[in-house]
Order: structure tokens, then C-alpha cells, then sequence
């Protein structure tokens, strides 16, 4: 029989939202997909849906719009959600906070900070029906700063700390959340976080080997599939080669 029940990813048309919908596919579940390209997400939920016996929903939400997200979660309202991956961030810039960008500034905190906000809050009434589950993308940066990080580990730390701040608030609903922070990982996070230059982005993982979206997928999946009476807390997930934010061993 095919569960009723959705997971909702936001971020979904690439990198570790992308390969959480995949993964979560494989497993049965249902999707609502969220992401301002919704060519992408349109091509993901015809293979998905071709290669597994679920239902997927894709929504275009630009998500640095507060009433559109508000009009997204009343279309869904609905839909049984269990599963929240809150994985829509991003990093633009690395440069001194005295010569940042104030648009950069400004992008990283609508998304990192005011629509995680938002879509975590639309998504409680939900999950207190279902008893749910909160996955949350942090990073590395959340509780480790560096040179030119500024805001964006601001905005992580900020993760981080509403993480614990709502196993506090949510305490006794059976919600579970779970705090993922990644370190170096493959995605398309420094190309959009140099502004489309390949040369920089492709240097930042060159001389080892960093992780896979794939590899934070799976233990995703590890967290959610717990007994629903264990709550892995939190979850930092590094490259062998990598130590810290900035003590990466490189070949070469
Ligand atoms: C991504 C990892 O170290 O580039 O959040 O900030 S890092």
C-alpha cells in the first residue's frame, strides 16, 4: 500500500535536498518538493515517480518571499506531512564583513536564516498530527567561524541553536529533530557561493576527497529510521581529510 504520508524538502533541485528526495524515494515516501527551478524539480519528480510506487508534488517557491511560502504551505494544507528536510541555504561571497556585500548579506539571512524560520514554523501543526520528524542543515560553519564567514556562519550557528531551541519548545509532542551539519561537500554550494566561477568553486575540493550529497542523504536516512523513541541530536559529518572549517589535508 503507498503511504500516505509526505516528506516536504525544501532546496530540492540539487545537491543534498535533491539526493534526500532520491533516497527517501527508495524508501517509499511520498514528496513535496520545493525550489525556485522547477524545470529541475519537474525532470526529478517524473523519475522519481517512474522508478518508485510514491506521489510527488513540486512546487516552485522563491523562498526570499515570505508570502510565498504563506501561500505555499495553504495549498498543502492538506497533505500529511512527517518528514521536514530543511535544507534550503546558501553561502554567497567570502570576502571581509567591512567590504561585504550588503545583498549578499541580505540573501543569506532571507534564506538561512527568515525561511528556515518560516517553513519550520508552518510545518509544526503538521508534524504535532504526525508525530514527525525535523531535519535540519546546518554546517561545519555553525559552530566553527573563518576568514570572509561572517554572516553565513552566523546563520548556521543560528540553525544550530534553533535546533535545540525547539527540541526544548517541542518537547512531549514526540517531534523529533535532528541537526545535520556537513562539512566540505560537492554540491553546487561554491559555485553559487563565488558567483559561478568554476575555477575557484572546483578548488575548493581539489587534492582530496570531500562528501557526496549522497553521503549526508544516507545518514539522513540513518536518523529518520531510528526507533521514533531515539533522537539523534546532532550530526557532523566531515571528510576523512577534513579536521576542522579550515584544516583540510590537500595532495599536491
Ligand atoms: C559548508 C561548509 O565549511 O564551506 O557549509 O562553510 S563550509
Amino acid at each position: 500500500m503507498i503511504s500516505k504520508t509526505f516528506a516536504l524538502i525544501t532546496g530540492a533541485s540539487s545537491g543534498i535536498g535533491k539526493e534526500c528526495a532520491i533516497a527517501l524515494a527508495k524508501e517509499g515516501k511520498n514528496l513535496i518538493l520545493l525550489a525556485r527551478r522547477i524545470d529541475k524539480l519537474e525532470e526529478i519528480k517524473l523519475k522519481l515517480e517512474k522508478e518508485n510506487s510514491i506521489k510527488v508534488f513540486a512546487y516552485q517557491v522563491d523562498l526570499s518571499k515570505i508570502n510565498e511560502i504563506e501561500h505555499f504551505f495553504k495549498a498543502i494544507e492538506n497533505k500529511e506531512i512527517d518528514i521536514l528536510i530543511n535544507n534550503a541555504g546558501l553561502a554567497l561571497g567570502k570576502t571581509s564583513f567591512e567590504d561585504y556585500n550588503w545583498n549578499d548579506f541580505n540573501q543569506m539571512i532571507d534564506i538561512n536564516i527568515k525561511a528556515f524560520t518560516k517553513v519550520a514554523q508552518l510545518t509544526i501543526p503538521h508534524l504535532k498530527k504526525t508525530k514527525g520528524h525535523i531535519i535540519n542543515i546546518s554546517s561545519i560553519a555553525g559552530i566553527e567561524a573563518y576568514e570572509g564567514g561572517s554572516v553565513y556562519c552566523g546563520s548556521k550557528a543560528f540553525v544550530k541553536m534553533i535546533s535545540k531551541s525547539l527540541r526544548i519548545d517541542l518537547l512531549g509532542t514526540g517531534i523529533r529533530i535532528t541537526d545535520i551539519a556537513p562539512g566540505a561537500v560537492n554540491t553546487e554550494f561554491s559555485k553559487v557561493r563565488f558567483k559561478g566561477d568554476e575555477n575557484i568553486a572546483k578548488s575548493v575540493y581539489k587534492g582530496y576527497t570531500p562528501l557526496d550529497a549522497k553521503d549526508v542523504a544516507e545518514t539522513i536516512i540513518f536518523a529518520l529510521s531510528r526507533p521514533k523513541s531515539v533522537n539523534l541530536e546532532y550530526i557532523l559529518i566531515m571528510p576523512t581529510n577534513q579536521a576542522s572549517a579550515t584544516r583540510i589535508f590537500k595532495e599536491g
